[in-house]
């Protein structure tokens, strides 16, 4: 990779997470450029013109293009490396997971997360709280189907570590961040701490 590469993110975001992950294990170079989302950072006239027009982070920036969206920038890290598979189906399902993880997984688990630690459970909105339990059952339905698949495999797809590994851990290892409970979820624990012990693994806080 030759173009320079830059991180514009928020930290303890497992969106943000996910993308440094990647290059850690691929050990790429990432500069990171903080910004502080509770104080509307990314919302500025400046970061929607040149970064995201969405007003999100994570945002890759590659030389001077940008890619918005947490997946699409890990995808783009791993390009040609042994976590995207060759093998075309299971290229294609590791892709079914990550969609699987944004539709899913992170508007639960990651939602509620953010909710009850940095808003605050009594500073939510009355919709919010409406929208609770909904994202408690819905959270916890996705960690049973990954604990179903998990318990016939040590990874997602293609026998080995992949993306799709990596983008469902970001908010998983954190589940319990908004009390998921993760000891009801053996298989999902195990594979958690395969992950942790991959070469070049970084944690969330380094
Ligand atoms: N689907 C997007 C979600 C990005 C997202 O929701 N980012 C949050 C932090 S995790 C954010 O920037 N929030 C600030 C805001 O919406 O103003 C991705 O995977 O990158």
């Amino acid at each position: 990779m030759t173009e320079k590469l830059v991180l514009h993110e928020y930290a303890v975001s497992g969106n943000c997470y996910k993308v440094r992950l990647t290059a850690a294990l691929l050990k790429l170079p990432l500069e990171r450029r903080e910004y502080d989302i509770m104080k509307g950072e990314t919302r500025t006239p400046d970061f929607l013109s040149k970064v995201n027009a969405n007003g999100r982070i994570p945002v890759l920036q590659v030389g001077n293009r940008f890619i918005p969206e947490s997946n699409a920038a890990c995808y783009y890290l791993a390009a040609g490396s042994g976590l995207i598979p060759t093998d075309r189906f299971d290229d294609a399902d590791m892709l079914r997971w990550m969609f699987w993880e944004q539709y899913n997984h992170e508007p639960n688990i990651a939602t509620l997360r953010f909710w009850m630690g940095w808003v605050g459970p009594d500073n939510l909105t009355d919709a919010q709280r409406l929208q609770v339990p909904a994202k408690r059952e819905a959270g916890n339905a996705a960690l049973k189907l990954m604990e179903e698949h998990l318990s016939a495999r040590d990874w997602f797809v293609a026998g080995h570590m992949t993306l799709a590994d990596i983008c469902l851990f970001a908010y998983t290892h954190v589940a319990d961040d908004a009390d998921f409970g993760l000891a009801d979820y053996p298989h999902v624990t195990s594979w958690i701490d395969r992950v942790r012990n991959q070469p070049n693994f970084v944690p969330m806080d380094a």
